[in-house]
């Protein structure tokens, strides 16, 4: 399978009421740390080859820049979401106008009044595509999504994968390749997955799950040397960077930005 080149990136700045987001955990958010966090991930991206767009911040939405989750992008069409979690639904408003700006085709979901996703739901895997079944994404929502994902390109294979035990299915998985995925021990996956090899994460190095991966590189957060080694082993070049204050917003690489 030819692996598919990135050229372009949307992101979107923290705002100083980044803290007041949706979250787990009760480590008090570093902000200055955060944005500086944000730039190195930036200039990542940027060093991965990718031409970045980064929005303003939106001071009403303090998860905002977890961008992933208001759309999902394939083919050059962009699926707009209904997150989950209410208090997260404006920021899809928010940023509908840029995206209809950047793609000339663009599809809603939440057709239904019970559809709901989170992108951080959707993993594409070459042609295979996982889309979870959370807290956040409804059976309903995923449906939705499978039949909008079907109509842009009918040689998708989809699939609906029902977990507990993590915020979104990028949390607890990330495939190194079509064949292997990393997974974290926390996951409780409740359908067996079409991918032949999993490599579970020590639970020390389980924030490793979420990896964001494009242009033969993949980002890995310090001291995760398992996961290290099987991102060389699957020839990716590990980037580490450090996104500590990200993670007490429960979010990570993959949910800073949208890729195309
Ligand atoms: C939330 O709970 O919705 C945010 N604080 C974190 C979202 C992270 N997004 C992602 O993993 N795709």
């Amino acid at each position: 399978m030819q692996e598919k080149t990135y050229q372009y990136a949307l992101t979107q700045t923290p705002p100083n009421s980044m803290a007041a987001g949706i979250t787990t955990q009760s480590i008090e958010v570093d902000l200055a740390l955060a944005r500086k966090q944000h730039q190195v991930y930036i200039s990542m991206l940027e060093k991965l080859g990718l031409f970045v767009t980064t929005l303003p911040q939106q001071e009403s939405f303090p998860d905002s820049h977890f961008i992933e989750d208001a759309a999902i992008i394939h083919n050059k069409v962009a699926i707009l979401t209904r997150p989950g979690a209410k208090e997260r639904r404006g920021e899809v408003d928010a940023i509908s106008s840029t995206l209809k700006n950047i793609f000339p085709t663009t599809y809603e979901l939440g057709g239904d009044e019970n559809a709901t996703l989170d992108g951080g739901d959707v993993l594409f895997i070459g042609n295979t595509v996982l889309i979870g079944i959370s807290h956040r994404t409804t059976e309903t929502g995923a449906q939705e999504l499978k039949h909008l994902l079907q109509k842009i390109n009918p040689n998708l294979s989809i699939h609906l994968v029902p977990f507990e035990g993590v915020l979104h299915l990028k949390s607890g998985l990330t495939a190194l390749n079509p064949n292997t995925i990393l997974i974290n021990q926390d996951i409780k996956l409740h359908t067996n997955l079409p991918i032949k090899k999993s490599i579970l994460l020590p639970k020390e190095e389980s924030h490793a799950a979420n990896t964001f991966i494009a242009n033969h590189h993949a980002f890995i957060p310090p001291n995760c040397p398992q996961a290290k080694e099987a991102m060389l082993a699957a020839n990716l070049t590990p980037i580490e960077i450090d996104m500590s204050e990200f993670r007490k917003m429960d979010g990570s690489f993959t949910c800073l930005s949208l890729i195309w």
